[in-house]
C-alpha cells in the first residue's frame, strides 16, 4: 500500500490503524517479555580446545592419558561448585574484628564460607601438590599449570595464597634447614584440607613495594637461627595464611635476610602480630590483604644472612609464573563468556558473531590469548625440567629470562582483554550484578603486584646484561621457526624480521627496557604458535592464530635520544 492511502473496509473500519495498533501491541509485549540471555559456562576443560590440543602436543601419551580424567572433573567443578563458592566469597568480603565483645584485642579476620570451601578444593585438587609429588616427572609443572589455569577463574583469587604457598614451598625445599623443611613442606604441599597450610609473602613496607631496600623491620636474635621481628608490613595479601616468608634487617649487620614465621602460636594466639587494617582494594575483594605490625614475632632465618632479596627471589619467580598462568586463564574465561554471548545475543537482526567487526574483535583477542598461553605453558615445561634436574643451560637461562617477560606481557594483555570483553557485552559489561566488571577489576592487579611492568623490564635488562640469555633466546626462536610448511612461510619471515629488529635494540638502555621486554614476549609467543601450527598442520585454529598474531609488527622501534628528552619533559608536565 502506498503511504498516505487509508484503506477502509466494508464496515468502515480503518485497517491501517488496526494494523498499526497490532504492531504496537506486539512490540510492547516483546519489550516487556524480552529477557536477555546471560552468558553460560560449560565444562571448562572439555570446552577448551587449546588446552587439550597443547597438552596432546607437548605431553607424552602416557601422561596425557593419565591426567585427562582429573582435568575433566576439575573443568566441571570450575563451572559448578567452585564458581558457586567464588560467588559466595565475592558476596561476603573478609571482615576484620579487632576486639571481642569484652574489649579483648583479638584481631580476627572472618572469611566467607565460599572462601574456606575454595581452600578445601585447592587442597583436594592438588593445585600446589601436583608440582611437588612429581607423579608426571618433568611434566608435573605442565600438569599443575593446567590445574591452576582451570581453578583460577573460579577461585575468587584463592590462586593468590596458592601462588605464595608454592613459592614458599620452593624456597624452603631449596634453602631451609632439614628440621624446618620437614615441618613445613609436607603441609604446604598437602592434599588434605585439614592439614594444608598456605603462606603469605610479606615484602612490602611503607617505604615501597618495588624498592625493598628501605625495609625497616628489625630482627633481634634470640638463639641459634631464631629471631623476633619488629616492624610493619604494609601490603600483606592472604593475611589469614598459616605461615609467611618475610624480609628484615639484623640489628648488628648489613643487608636484609629472609625469615620464616608461623602466624599463630601453638595455643592459637597470633604470633606477636597485630592486624591494623584490611585494604580497601579495586579488585581481589574476596581476598584479605592487611596492614600488619610485627611486635616480637618469633621467626627463623632461612638461607644465608644478608642475602634476603636473593633468597626470596626463588619465591618471586614462582609467584610471577602463577601471575602469568592466572592472566591467561582470566583471558580465556572472558573470551569463553563473550563467545557464548555472541552466539545468542542478536543486534540489528542477527547474532553478534555474524557481524564482521565483532568477529574481528573476538578473533584478535583469541589469537593474542593463544600466543600468551603458549608462552606461559612453555615456561611450565622449562620449570618442570629444571625441577627434575633434566634441564640444560639453555633451559635455565630461558626460564630466568622469560619468567619476567611472561609476567609483564601477559598481565598487560589480560587488562586490555578484560576491557574489550566488557565492551563485547555493551552496557551489561558495566553492571556489577552481571559479575562482568570483576573481570576487569581483578585483571588490573596483575601488572601491579609481583613487580610492575617497569620493574620487571629492568629485571629483563639485568638478566640480559649479566648472561648470554639474549643470544640464547635468538637461537631458540630461530630453531622454532625453522620448518618449511608453505602456509606458515609469511609468519616465519615476519618473525625473522622481528628478530632483526630485536637485534638492533640497545640492550642497556632503561628507556627501551619495556619495549624490548614486550617485543621478546610477542616474538616468543608467535614463534611457539608457529611451531605448534607446524607440528599439527590439521589445526585450523593454530594457523589462524599465527596469521592474526603476526599481522602487525612484533617489535616496536627503539627510543632515540631526542624522544627520551621529550618524554622527560612531558612526564614532568612543565613548560
Ligand atoms: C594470581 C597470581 C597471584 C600472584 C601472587 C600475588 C601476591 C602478592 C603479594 C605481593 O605483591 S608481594 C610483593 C612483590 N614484590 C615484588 O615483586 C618486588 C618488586 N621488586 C623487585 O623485584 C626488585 O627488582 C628487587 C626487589 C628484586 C630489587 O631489589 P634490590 O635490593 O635492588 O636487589 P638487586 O641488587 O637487584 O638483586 C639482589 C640479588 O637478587 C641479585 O643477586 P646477586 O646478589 O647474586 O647479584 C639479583 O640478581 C637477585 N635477583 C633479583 N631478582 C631476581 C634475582 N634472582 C633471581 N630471580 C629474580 N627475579
Amino acid at each position: 500500500m502506498r503511504p498516505g492511502v487509508i484503506r477502509e473496509g466494508r464496515l468502515g473500519v480503518n485497517y491501517s490503524y488496526v494494523f498499526q495498533w497490532i504492531k504496537f501491541e506486539i512490540y510492547r509485549g516483546w519489550q516487556v517479555s524480552f529477557v536477555q540471555d546471560g552468558p553460560r559456562l560449560g565444562n571448562q576443560y572439555a570446552d577448551d580446545e587449546l588446552l587439550q590440543r597443547w597438552l596432546r602436543w607437548r605431553l607424552p601419551d602416557r601422561v596425557y592419558g593419565r591426567i585427562g580424567e582429573g582435568l575433566h572433573r576439575l573443568g566441571a567443578r570450575a563451572a559448578g561448585d567452585l564458581a558457586d563458592a567464588a560467588a559466595d566469597a565475592e558476596a561476603h568480603p573478609p571482615q576484620l574484628s579487632r576486639y571481642d565483645a569484652w574489649g579483648q584485642r583479638v584481631d580476627r579476620i572472618e572469611t566467607a564460607a565460599g572462601w574456606r570451601a575454595l581452600h578445601e578444593a585447592a587442597a583436594e585438587e592438588g593445585v600446589v601438590a601436583t608440582a611437588y609429588e612429581q607423579a608426571d616427572g618433568e611434566y608435573s609443572r605442565a600438569h599443575q599449570f593446567a590445574r591452576l589455569y582451570l581453578f583460577h577463574p573460579s577461585s575468587a583469587l584463592y590462586s593468590c595464597p596458592l601462588a605464595m604457598t608454592d613459592g614458599a614451598a620452593a624456597v624452603l625445599r631449596d634453602l631451609a634447614a632439614t628440621e624446618l623443611r620437614d615441618r613445613a613442606l609436607p603441609r604446604l604441599t598437602s592434599r588434605d584440607p585439614a592439614s594444608f597450610w598456605t603462606s603469605g609473602q610479606w615484602m612490602t613496607e611503607k617505604s615501597g613495594g618495588s624498592d625493598v631496600s628501605g625495609t625497616a623491620t628489625v630482627a633481634r636474635r634470640e638463639g641459634e637461627g631464631c629471631y623476633r621481628l619488629y616492624g610493619q608490613k604494609w601490603f600483606s595479601s592472604a593475611a589469614t595464611s598459616d605461615i609467611a616468608l618475610t624480609l628484615a634487617r639484623h640489628e648488628d649487620r648489613e643487608g636484609l635476610s629472609l625469615f620464616y614465621l608461623e602466624t599463630r602460636q601453638a595455643d592459637g594466639q597470633l604470633n606477636g602480630i597485630r592486624i591494623d587494617r584490611l585494604k580497601d582494594k579495586l579488585g581481589t575483594r574476596a581476598m584479605p590483604t592487611a596492614e600488619l605490625t610485627l611486635d616480637g614475632t618469633v621467626a627463623q632465618r632461612v638461607g644465608e644472612p644478608g642475602r634476603g632479596v636473593r633468597n626470596i627471589a626463588g619465591m618471586l619467580n614462582i609467584t610471577r609464573l602463577y601471575n602469568s598462568v592466572c592472566a591467561v586463564a582470566s583471558m580465556r574465561r572472558g573470551l569463553a563468556l563473550a563467545r557464548d554471548y555472541s552466539a545468542r545475543r542478536k543486534a540489528f537482526g542477527r547474532p553478534l558473531i555474524d557481524h564482521v567487526l565483532h568477529a574481528e574483535t573476538l578473533g584478535n583477542l583469541e589469537a593474542h590469548y593463544q600466543g600468551a598461553f603458549h608462552l606461559v605453558f612453555h615456561l611450565a615445561l622449562l620449570l618442570g625440567r629444571v625441577e627434575c634436574d633434566r634441564a640444560n643451560d639453555t633451559d635455565r637461562l630461558l626460564l630466568r629470562l622469560l619468567t619476567p617477560v611472561a609476567k609483564l606481557y601477559t598481565a598487560k594483555l589480560a587488562v586490555a582483554s578484560a576491557s574489550e570483553v566488557l565492551e563485547c557485552f555493551g552496557g551489561a559489561g558495566y553492571i556489577e550484578d552481571t559479575g562482568l566488571p570483576r573481570l576487569l577489576r581483578d585483571a588490573q592487579v596483575l601488572p601491579i603486584w609481583e613487580g610492575t611492568t617497569n620493574v620487571l623490564s629492568l629485571d629483563v635488562l639485568r638478566v640480559i646484561q649479566g648472561s648470554d640469555a639474549f643470544a640464547v633466546l635468538i637461537g631458540d626462536v630461530q630453531r622454532r621457526v625453522a620448518g618449511e610448511e608453505p602456509t606458515l612461510a609469511a609468519a616465519r619471515r615476519h618473525i625473522n624480521d622481528a628478530l632483526s629488529a630485536l637485534r638492533v635494540m640497545p640492550l642497556d638502555r632503561e628507556a627501551d627496557a619495556r619495549e624490548l621486554s614486550l617485543g621478546i614476549g610477542r616474538v616468543m609467543a608467535a614463534a611457539l604458535l608457529v611451531e605448534h601450527a607446524g607440528a599439527m598442520p590439521d589445526s585450523r585454529m593454530a594457523t589462524a592464530a599465527v596469521e592474526l598474531v603476526t599481522r602487525r609488527a612484533l617489535v616496536g622501534p627503539h627510543t632515540p635520544e631526542s624522544s627520551q628528552v621529550a618524554a622527560r619533559v612531558l612526564a614532568r608536565g612543565k613548560r
